[in-house]
Parts: C-alpha cells; sequence; structure tokens
C-alpha cells in the first residue's frame, strides 16, 4: 500500500441498553396514550430486545398536529434561511457519523443483517443521502411547503428513513414517520440526533406502531397531505385507496420487485455470476431490488450454473454481528415460512434444486443460500416476490425472448444485462420495462440517481433531482404588469 497502516475493521459496540424507545413528537419522548407497548426481537436469537411504546390513532393525531404546527406560517421551521436548513442536514450526518457504530450494531441486532453491511451499506447510504439533500437544500427556487408523511419497510430500516426524510426536509416539509414494527429502534436514535441537531420541536416526528392501525391512520388523515411508503405490493393498494377516500394526498410507493437479470454468453461470466449472486443474496434476499430472476444465454448456462453454485456454497452464515458473517437469518418467522413454503413449491413444480433449500439446523430464522436451475416462467417461485436466499436461474436462446419473458411480470423495478457488446447493453436497456436498469453491474444504488418502478412496483421516485418534486408543490403566480414593457 501507500505505507499508511491497515485500516481497522470497524468493530460492533456493546449495547448494554436502548435508550430511546418511546414516541418521539415536538422534539420529546411521549408514552402512547392508549398506554401499549409492543416488544422488538433479535432475529438472530429470538431473544427480546426491548419494549417500544405502541403508537395508534390518537398518538398520530397528535404527531400530525405537532408536525402542522411546525410548518405554520412565521413558524421558525418555515422562516429559517434554506442554507441553515442545509446545515442541519449536514449536521444530523455529522452527528450519525459520530454514532456510526452504535447506529450500525442497532441496525444488525433488529435486523439480523451482518454488520459490515449496516456499517458500510446502510449507514453509509444514509449518510449520503443526507448530505445530497444538504446540498439541494439552498437551490430550491420559489416552491411552497406542504406536510409529508412516511411510512417504511424493515428490511432497510435507516436508509429507507433517510430516503424519505431527507428530500422531504430539504424541501421545508415536517414530517411524521412510522418505521416497520419489527425494527424501530435506528429510527428512534435517529430522534434523538434530530433533537441534537437542532431541528426545530415538530419538524420530524416519529411513530413506532403497526400497519393497520397507526399506518392506516396515517394513510387516511385528513391533515397529511402526502404520503411516501416502502412495502408490499398489497398494501401500497391500500395506502392508496384510503388515500383517495380521504384527502386524496399525494401517494409515492416503492413496492415489490420480481426483478430480471439477462446474461449474455458474450459477457465476463465470472462477473455476471458474483453480480447476479450478490443480487439474490444480498441482505438474505429481502431486499425490492432482489435479483430473482437470472436468464442465461443457452451457450453459457451450465457453466453459469456450475459456478453460481459453487459461490452460493462458499458464503458465510453466521452471527450477524460477527465482522466475518456475510449471511444472517430472516426479519422474521412469518417471512420465514412464507420463503420455505415457496422453496417448496419449486421442487414440487419442477425447478431442480441445485443447493441449500433449507433452514439451517438449530438456529432460529437462517436459510441456506439456495439455488434453483431448470426454473420455469409458470412456476410459482419464476412469478411471486419471494423476499428471501433464492436464486432462480432460466435458460434462453434469443435475444428477443430474453427481453419479453424479461418483461412478463406484473412489477417493474429493476433489471440487469451482461454482455460486453455496448450496443446490445443500449438496446435491450430501453426494451426493459423497469425503472433502474443495471449494465454489467447490480444494486448499485446512489443518492443521485433516481430509483422506482414501472407497473405495480409503484409510484413515483425516490433519491436524486426528481424525489424533490415528490416533496414540493409548483405554484404559479402571474402578475399583470400595470406599465406596458
Ligand atoms: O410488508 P407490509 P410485510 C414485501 C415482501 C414481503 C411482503 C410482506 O415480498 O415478503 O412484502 O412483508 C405497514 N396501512 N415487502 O408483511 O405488510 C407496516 O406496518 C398502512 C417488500 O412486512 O407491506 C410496515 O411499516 N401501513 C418491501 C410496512 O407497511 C401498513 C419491503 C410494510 O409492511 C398497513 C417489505 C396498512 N393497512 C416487504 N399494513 C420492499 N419494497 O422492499 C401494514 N403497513
Amino acid at each position: 500500500g501507500d505505507g499508511s497502516p491497515p485500516m481497522p475493521f470497524p468493530q460492533p459496540v456493546k449495547v448494554q441498553e436502548i435508550r430511546h424507545t418511546k414516541i418521539f413528537i415536538n422534539n420529546e419522548w411521549h408514552t402512547s396514550l392508549k398506554g401499549k407497548t409492543f416488544q422488538t426481537f433479535n432475529p438472530a436469537t429470538g431473544v427480546k430486545i426491548c419494549e417500544v411504546e405502541e403508537a395508534d390513532k390518537a398518538d398520530v393525531d397528535k404527531a400530525v398536529k405537532a408536525a402542522r404546527a411546525a410548518s405554520q406560517r412565521g413558524s421558525p421551521w418555515r422562516r429559517m434561511d434554506v442554507s441553515s436548513r442545509g446545515r442541519l442536514l449536514h449536521k444530523l450526518a455529522d452527528l450519525m457519523e459520530r454514532d456510526r457504530a452504535l447506529l450500525a450494531t442497532m441496525e444488525t441486532i433488529d435486523t439480523g443483517k451482518p454488520f459490515l453491511h449496516s456499517f458500510f451499506i446502510d449507514l453509509d447510504g444514509s449518510i449520503k443521502t443526507l448530505r445530497y439533500y444538504a446540498g439541494w437544500a439552498d437551490k430550491i427556487h420559489g416552491k411552497t411547503m406542504p406536510v409529508g408523511k412516511c411510512l417504511c419497510a424493515w428490511n432497510f430500516p435507516l436508509l429507507m428513513f433517510m430516503w424519505k426524510v431527507a428530500p422531504a426536509l430539504c424541501c421545508g416539509n415536517t414530517v411524521v414517520i412510522k418505521p416497520a414494527e419489527q425494527t424501530p429502534l435506528t429510527a428512534l436514535h435517529v430522534g434523538s440526533l434530530i433533537k441534537e441537531a437542532g431541528f426545530p420541536p415538530g419538524v420530524v416526528n416519529i411513530v413506532p406502531g403497526f400497519g393497520p392501525t397507526a399506518g392506516a391512520a396515517i394513510a387516511r388523515h385528513m391533515g397529511i397531505d402526502k404520503v411516501a411508503f416502502t412495502g408490499s405490493t398489497k398494501v401500497g393498494q391500500l395506502i392508496k385507496e384510503a388515500a383517495a377516500k380521504s384527502n386524496l394526498k399525494r401517494v409515492t410507493l416503492e413496492l415489490g420487485g420480481k426483478n430480471p437479470c439477462i446474461v449474455f454468453a458474450d459477457s465476463d461470466l465470472q462477473l455476471a455470476v458474483e453480480e447476479t449472486q450478490k443480487g439474490a443474496f444480498f441482505n438474505q434476499g429481502q431486499c425490492c431490488t432482489a435479483a430473482s430472476r437470472v436468464f442465461v444465454e443457452e451457450q453459457v448456462y451450465e457453466e453459469f450454473v456450475r459456478r453460481s453454485v459453487e459461490s452460493a456454497k462458499s458464503i458465510v452464515i453466521g452471527d450477524p454481528l460477527d465482522p466475518r458473517t456475510s449471511h444472517g437469518p430472516q426479519i422474521d418467522q412469518k417471512q420465514f415460512d412464507k420463503i420455505l413454503e415457496l422453496i417448496d413449491s419449486g421442487k414440487k413444480e419442477g425447478a431442480k434444486l441445485e443447493c441449500g433449500g433449507v433452514a439451517m439446523e438449530d438456529t432460529g430464522l437462517y436459510i441456506q443460500p439456495t439455488v434453483f436451475s431448470q426454473v420455469k416462467d409458470h412456476m410459482r417461485i419464476a412469478k411471486e416476490e419471494i423476499f428471501g436466499p433464492v436464486q432462480c436461474i432460466f435458460r434462453f436462446k434469443s435475444q428477443q425472448e430474453a427481453i419479453e419473458r424479461a418483461n412478463s411480470t406484473e412489477y417493474g423495478l429493476a433489471s440487469a444485462v451482461f454482455t460486453r457488446n455496448l450496443d446490445r447493453a443500449l438496446s435491450v436497456s430501453a426494451a426493459l420495462e423497469t425503472g433502474t436498469v443495471w449494465v454489467n453491474c447490480y444494486n448499485a444504488l446512489h443518492a443521485q440517481a433516481p430509483f422506482g418502478g414501472y407497473k405495480m412496483s409503484g409510484n413515483g421516485r425516490e433519491l436524486g433531482e426528481y424525489a424533490l418534486a415528490e416533496y414540493s408543490e409548483v405554484k404559479a403566480v402571474t402578475i399583470k404588469l400595470t406599465e406596458a414593457l
């Protein structure tokens, strides 16, 4: 190297006690109005981590009231000049950097994702998203300020929080955010950082709770102007319906996917094997962008399957807090059961199980990285979002056929093309009906690039300049001049 000592590996910190477990409104911690709490568990051990105050409709009302008051004309947030707004977002990013090892540890304990992934991917992405929108704060002109509201999934708790909160705050909104019931802890810690950074009370409010109660109260609230949701397609439909039946609030949805990768015989095969497999197994397969359908051109099909199986077998499964681990447990029993049921359907419908396909013995929610070959388009594993570590490999003959099969799904979130032929890369990218296309790479997400889905993968775009439009109103003020020019 350059002579400097090697960077020490980041290490998880010892979390003695979770400090922030209450509802965060007006920069203060509140107990639930109904006096209810719920438990959150470590999916690696099944051990309860702590109890969290459970928000319901009345707590949501209280949070919306605070958010509304904080965005009134004349309020400190409304009067704050835009560069100070940007500085606050940077301050929050600084505090997250200070607490980075703690936040990564909490994220790992609450979700089961490997610690180094939490540290280098989730925290890095969250901090970069804040800094990106901090830079935008003083470059947005002439917009007014709606109140936003966000509902988040459990697979990337902190990252989804930032994808929504950073652009919303950048545009001067105030927010109420409900983290997923499985994973409320890092959002609540960030609540304490928001207060420490100096955001005025009421600008960010956090209401941990469940979907049918707190979540539904948000979706049909008359005092909320916009809702951003990440989760299942089924719940996305409920949210849009509730929005339509209440105040027609704007809705952006980031839902499921059944994301195709097309691997041509002229590709760098090793690269394609590695990227598609990372795409399939990253975060235990619990990604809306999971590379769940890999179409491989027939000349290289056998070799691709062979190398993929070899690579799947070398994955290190273990305690997610151990920095050597790259594969942890699934989030909860419900998801675990759903995945095993779908794996079973794959076997029954005649796909060839190449490796994995079972849970790890005597440890709770771990499922072995699983590879199916000879998958056919009509099988359930080819159509349904599995949300688990299952890679499905298909065979194709022609480019036209691969494109048609890739597109024949109700989803349209992400896709990938592997080829050395630039012309082919461009024409296939143009033909794929997905909001994101990766060429010779996978899961390359950046705060600068818009992200979102076609078809039933959702509406609207997060990240990049495009997300700003989702969090602002456009107003045309036309002035009649009395003097002719
Ligand atoms: O999702 P839900 P679940 C997919 C994935 C997974 C399946 C089910 O296929 O197997 O969804 O997961 C809130 N009104 N994804 O059951 O139910 C809930 O509290 C308002 C894809 O965990 O959609 C949580 O905050 N909100 C995905 C959030 O919705 C409601 C990420 C997600 O829960 C609600 C997660 C209601 N009626 C799952 N009901 C992705 N796109 O990455 C629930 N919620």
